[in-house]
């Protein structure tokens, strides 16, 4: 591959080049690493907004209107939808993508959808990979929508600057998924499909979890405290004070509400600036990708070593007769590879 006339692809903001750096990328095919090398030095300008939530909360609604949003300010916006629940939802992927078509005929729009990558390398790293891409290309908002709150979404949440959980009111568990674990990810929650009853509802009980009402001795100090940013008593090691999440209603599918989810990115965004959370958060995701990209190379590097490969193939009968088990063999293979290590 030739890496010049990517790189100018992707300075040009082309859609062809743009799309074929991603494939690239999202494929592992030769060449990615090399790509994702020179483009290092020119990430950091875009913003990333994740926005998770349970399947029909209104994720791609709402994410057309921000796009509809930010297009109107002229920023170029990319869209990231990721599905990791499953490698067979081509169709609910499409029915995103039909749904975006209206903004999708817009140069300044990039959509991608991403289910699964191959073996080496999960699916957090191939979006925040498929992400820097998009970053390089001068796309000053990526939003990345990803589908339910398990896991492997925590992961790719994780991958975005500000993360909004959406819930609507038919999300009845809505307060024990929180509990689950996004609670600590959530910088906003957005109360969707407001127009339904039980919107209230949830909004208040949510706020009460969080401790923005009555009873918030567990949460850390709300903003109307004046508390902001770092406070010179705070020890180094303690979660930065300042931010607590918001919750707010909206109605995607009229756009009600989406101005003030709008003003709130932005918010959360000048406090990450603000508070030095934003270079810490990077630095912090600047180290787990170099040590992803250390894994997935020796990975790599051991399942291509012809050596290894044929010790593999040599000792599989005696595994299966019980002669040797997985362990010994996975001794021999380190040896083989590094005298003198152990497993
Ligand atoms: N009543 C109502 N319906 C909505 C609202 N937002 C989205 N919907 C509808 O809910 C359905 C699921 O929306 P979608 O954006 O595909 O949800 P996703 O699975 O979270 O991406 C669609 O039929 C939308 O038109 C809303 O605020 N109110
Ligand atoms: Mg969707």
């Amino acid at each position: 591959m030739e890496l010049a006339p990517v790189l100018a692809g992707l300075e040009a903001r082309d859609p062809a080049a743009v799309g074929r750096a991603i494939s690239l990328v999202e494929n592992g095919r030769a060449g990615f690493e090399e790509l994702l090398s020179a483009i290092h030095h020119r990430l950091g300008r875009a913003r990333r907004i994740g926005i998770t939530g349970p399947p029909g909360a209104g994720k791609s609604t709402l994410t057309e209107q921000l796009v509809r949003r930010y297009r109107a300010l002229g920023l170029p916006v990319a869209v990231v939808a990721v599905d990791p629940t499953s490698p067979f939802t081509g169709g609910a992927l499409l029915g995103d993508r039909l749904r975006m078509e209206r903004v999708a005929l817009d140069p300044g729009v990039f959509i991608r959808s991403m289910a699964t990558r191959g073996s080496l390398g999960g699916l957090a790293t191939a979006t925040r990979e498929v992400c820097d891409v998009l970053d390089a290309a001068g796309f000053g908002r990526i939003l990345i929508e990803t589908v339910g709150v398990g896991q492997s979404e925590l992961d790719v949440a994780r991958t975005a600057d500000s993360t909004v959980v959406v819930l609507v009111p038919e999300s009845g568990d809505a307060i024990q998924t929180l509990k689950a674990g996004i609670m600590e990810i959530a910088d906003l929650f957005v109360v969707n499909k407001a127009d339904r009853p039980g919107a209230d509802r949830l909004r208040q009980d949510l706020e009460v979890t969080l401790g923005i009402r009555a009873g918030h001795a567990f949460r850390h100090v709300p903003a109307h405290h004046g508390a902001r940013g770092l406070s010179p008593s705070r020890g180094a090691d303690q979660a930065p004070a300042g931010w607590t999440p918001r919750v707010l209603a909206t109605v995607a599918s009229t756009g009600e509400g989406v101005d003030t989810l709008v003003t709130l990115l932005d918010t959360h965004h000048a406090w990450l600036e603000g508070s030095g959370e934003l270079t810490a958060r990077r630095r912090r995701r600047l180290v787990e990708r170099t040590r992803e990209v250390l894994t997935r190379a020796m990975a790599r590097w051991v399942s291509h070593d012809a050596a290894v490969e044929q010790l593999l193939q040599d000792r599989l009968a005696a595994i299966e007769a019980g002669r040797a088990s997985p362990y010994e063999v996975a001794a021999e293979a380190i040896e083989l590879l590094r005298p003198g290590s152990r497993v």
